[in-house]
């Protein structure tokens, strides 16, 4: 895809904006300076489309200019520039929801002038013509692929500008530290100023400090965007796809009593009290020769090391529950591990509570059969997302991109550069080249800078017709 403006702009593009396959509707897009005229090539209603006012619907038929043969039978939208999503002019045409006549009126449109849309163009132009920032485009992608309340919400305040607004006004901040930077810099004799001093760095520390809690926010943003994953892990028999039915609220693994049912690493999505969990249940783990059971763990291995979390299980009827316990901490050095002990409904009291005094705090009882205790091993869950054990507010600002994440950080380190070339005395010059470099990584966020490979990078994780 090409993303020069001058290019790109001078194309009416044209895309089917529903997804595929029959039903009420279809809707097929036509955006750019000729949607007009190809619109009234192809439709014919009341009036000509091309002299309707905009933001009105128009029912008419579609009409094959070329063999005169009627299409279907369609309400068009129109939009004019710059009060639609593109800022260009713009047509919709709601078709019966049936992918021959959506297509077909692509082609249609392409035949009469203009050219089917790259995934993401509509994004990309709302953004070339300053309907929305760079941050904002973006955040349209994820709203589409939110799939619960959290993942929605990370997408809908970013969205609406709110990480914008934040990196804009540190951006802002940077650049009059800047401005005040250069004006000395073209006068190399004249000391600065003490009060300038003092503000300049200020204003930088202070960008400084709020950056770094962007960054810190990554991670828990990341997670409530894309999901947490986790892992449920053990012995043969422990009750893991037990447990993972019962998450999933459906019988989506066989359980047996035989010791290695599971034998291919089977993942869900599941949403736990409104985050969504990428939840896997694994084979058994132990010591074997036999080729599949070994295939088998080597694929529970590799899911360990791909989950950021885990839930190991331990069946509470074997001898020493106690022991395997302690064991499951060696699953994995380097991840956390909810330590669960199962199958409590099977047994006594007294003996729940001899294994309870043998092992840590933080133990989870639970029955996978009853629910007893999933509750809390839930929150347990949410706990280990989020480092201070809550599901984050609705109004906290997390970033939960990796490109703002790197912008961010790499903005992060020239600041402080910066603050130190000041403190140090190492030259103006060289504050400025840091500040500058700084402000430019903000930039980038934002789409004040924008080039090509990051844009395509971008718009091409866009479905077409977006
Ligand atoms: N009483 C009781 N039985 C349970 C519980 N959880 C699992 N079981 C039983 O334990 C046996 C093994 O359960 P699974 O869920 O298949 O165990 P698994 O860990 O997935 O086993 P593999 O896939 O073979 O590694 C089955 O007979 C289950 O019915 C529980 O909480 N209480
Ligand atoms: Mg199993």
């Amino acid at each position: 895809m090409s993303n020069n403006p001058n290019e790109t702009n001078s194309d009416t593009i044209a895309a089917i904006a529903t997804p595929l396959g029959k039903g009420g509707i279809h809707v097929v897009r036509l955006s750019g300076p000729d949607a007009r005229v190809i619109a009234d090539r192809v439709f014919d209603g009341a009036i000509r489309l091309s002299t309707a006012a905009s933001h009105t619907a128009h029912y008419g038929k579609i009409i094959d200019p070329k063999s005169g043969k009627h299409l279907d039978d369609v309400i068009a939208v129109t939009m004019w520039e710059p009060r639609s999503y593109t800022r260009e002019d713009t047509v919709e045409f709601s078709t019966h929801g049936s992918p021959f006549i959506s297509t077909k009126l692509v082609e249609l449109l392409v035949r009469c002038g203009a050219r089917i849309a790259e995934p993401g163009e509509f994004t990309l132009r709302a953004f070339m013509n300053g309907r929305l920032d760079l941050s904002q485009a973006e955040a349209v992608a994820d709203l589409i692929s939110a799939d619960t309340e959290l993942s929605h919400q990370v997408a809908i305040s970013q969205l609406e500008g709110r990480i914008s607004e934040i990196v804009n006004s540190l951006r802002d901040k940077l650049l009059q530290s800047l401005s005040l930077v250069e004006a000395y810099t073209d006068f190399p004799d004249e000391e600065i100023d003490r009060s300038h001093f003092d503000q300049i760095q200020d204003s930088m520390s202070i960008a400084c400090e709020k950056i770094e809690l962007l960054v810190e926010s990554f991670e828990s943003g990341r997670i409530l965007k894309d999901g947490l994953v986790v892992a449920i892990v053990g012995a043969p028999n422990a009750g893991k796809s037990s447990l993972f039915n019962y998450l999933l609220n459906h019988e989506r693994t066989i359980v047996t009593s035989r010791p290695g049912t599971t034998r291919d690493a089977v993942s869900e999505t599941v949403s736990i009290d409104g985050l969504m969990v990428e939840l896997t249940d694994t084979a058994g783990i132990h010591d074997t020769s036999d080729p599949i059971d070994r295939e088998a763990v080597e694929r529970s291995m590799e899911k360990i090391g791909n989950s950021d979390v885990l839930i190991g299980i331990v069946d509470g009827l074997s001898d020493s529950p106690d022991k395997l316990i302690r064991e499951l901490s060696e699953l994995a050095q380097d991840k956390t591990v909810i330590r669960v002990l199962n199958k409590i409904d099977a047994i006594a009291y007294d003996r729940i509570n001899a294994i309870r005094s043998l092992l840590p705090e933080d133990v989870q009882y639970i029955s996978a059969v009853t629910g007893e205790g999933i509750g809390s091993l839930k929150k347990v869950l949410i706990r280990q997302a989020f480092p201070d054990g809550r599901l984050p507010e609705k109004d906290e600002i997390r970033i939960s991109s990796a490109r703002h994440r790197d912008a961010l950080s790499k903005s992060h380190s020239k600041l402080r550069a910066a603050i130190d070339t000041l403190r140090e005395n190492r030259g103006l010059e060289l504050v400025a080249f840091e500040l500058r470099h700084a402000t430019d990584q903000l930039g980038l966020i934002v789409g004040k800078i924008a080039p090509d490979d990051v844009l395509n990078q971008i718009f091409s994780r866009f479905c077409i017709g977006k």
